[in-house]
């Protein structure tokens, strides 16, 4: 069964990812994903310099997935870039996706500037929608300030990039950001970061279970599914075909990778469920993909990729 997935003019050999942020922190995690049966990885989100991030309880799971508000904690930028380098070097062939998220638009310029004179080949990620720093709005919930961004950055850099969105919950915003993103040399978007902003309580001691901001933080695993495979649809079928999807949000199972898959993504990443079973799951997604596929009489991705029916 043939399962290869195409970036720009990157071929892996299976759609799954991580999503930023999961298991891809530190260089014992990244390990650990490079070592996985994972089609490729992510580094978690960088700026410029080393954050502590948002206090503890920052990261919360629930039966139905997570409330995270981790409040971008990262070493630093040189590490994830060196990290990548590295790994390119010593994997001849495989790239990785490496992820940004300034707290302005000087410090995301200051780091593109740094992977384009670098000799980095990978993808860069441009993350637009870190919900949980106090005092900074999704740059991806502002279409005039995501498309500044997008034009500062493509007045210099040369590399394959994608963007990592927010989700969008109104037919006028898929329209909105995709006539955006088609005046952009992108390689991809990436949907969706986590739901921003809910409140997960506990009822028993009637208060919030994450420290900071009053308890509000960015949702993610089954709770979102179905926004995700909306938002992943919605760009599929609106952006320039050069312009690929990611799918992120709500994979638990084969099944859901499948979903991601027929709705159009090129990748699937995983994020709640990752944190909660680590990348021994990767085996079992794509056990259970190929299970889904094989019932389906499905020899390749392209089989089915993109091919959801209306009724
Ligand atoms: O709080 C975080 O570090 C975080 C980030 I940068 C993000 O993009 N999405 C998320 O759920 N958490």
């Amino acid at each position: 069964m043939n399962l290869t997935s195409r970036i720009a003019t990157y071929e892996f050999e299976n759609p799954l990812m991580n999503a930023s942020g999961v298991w891809c922190d530190d260089a014992e995690k990244l390990n650990e994903m490079v070592q996985s049966p994972s089609g490729s990885f992510v580094t978690k989100s960088a700026t410029p310099n080393f954050r502590e991030g948002n206090p503890s309880p920052r990261y919360f799971e629930v039966p139905l997935g997570t409330i995270n508000s981790m409040g971008l904690p990262n070493l630093g930028f040189d590490f994830y870039l060196d990290y990548s380098i590295r790994f390119q070097n010593e994997n001849p062939g495989q790239v990785n996706f490496l992820s940004i998220a300034g707290m302005t638009l000087e410090e995301n310029l200051e780091m593109l500037h740094k992977i384009n004179d670098s000799e980095f080949k990978g993808i860069t990620e441009l993350n637009l929608s870190c919900p949980n720093v106090p005092g900074k709005p999704q740059v991806g919930y502002d279409f005039e300030r995501t498309k500044e961004v997008l034009t500062k950055t493509f007045e210099f850099f040369k590399k394959p990039i994608g963007v990592k969105l927010p989700p969008y919950f109104d037919i006028a915003h898929f329209d909105e950001m995709a006539s955006i993103l088609n005046q952009f040399p992108l390689q991809y978007v990436n949907c969706i970061n986590s739901v921003g902003n809910g409140l997960y309580i506990d009822i028993d001691k009637e208060e919030v279970v994450l420290k900071p901001k009053d308890g509000f933080g960015g949702i993610g695993g089954a709770y979102v599914k179905p926004t995700a495979l909306a938002n992943v649809r919605a760009f599929y079928t609106r952006l320039n075909k050069s312009i690929s999807v990611i799918g992120c949000g709500g994979v638990e199972n084969g099944r859901d990778v499948f979903e991601h898959l027929l709705c159009g993504a090129q990748m699937v990443q995983v994020g709640s469920q990752l944190a909660k079973e680590g990348t021994g799951i990767f085996e079992r997604l794509l056990k259970e993909l190929k299970e889904v596929m094989n019932e389906k009489g499905y020899e390749s991705i392209e089989d089915f990729r993109g091919k959801l029916k209306s009724i």
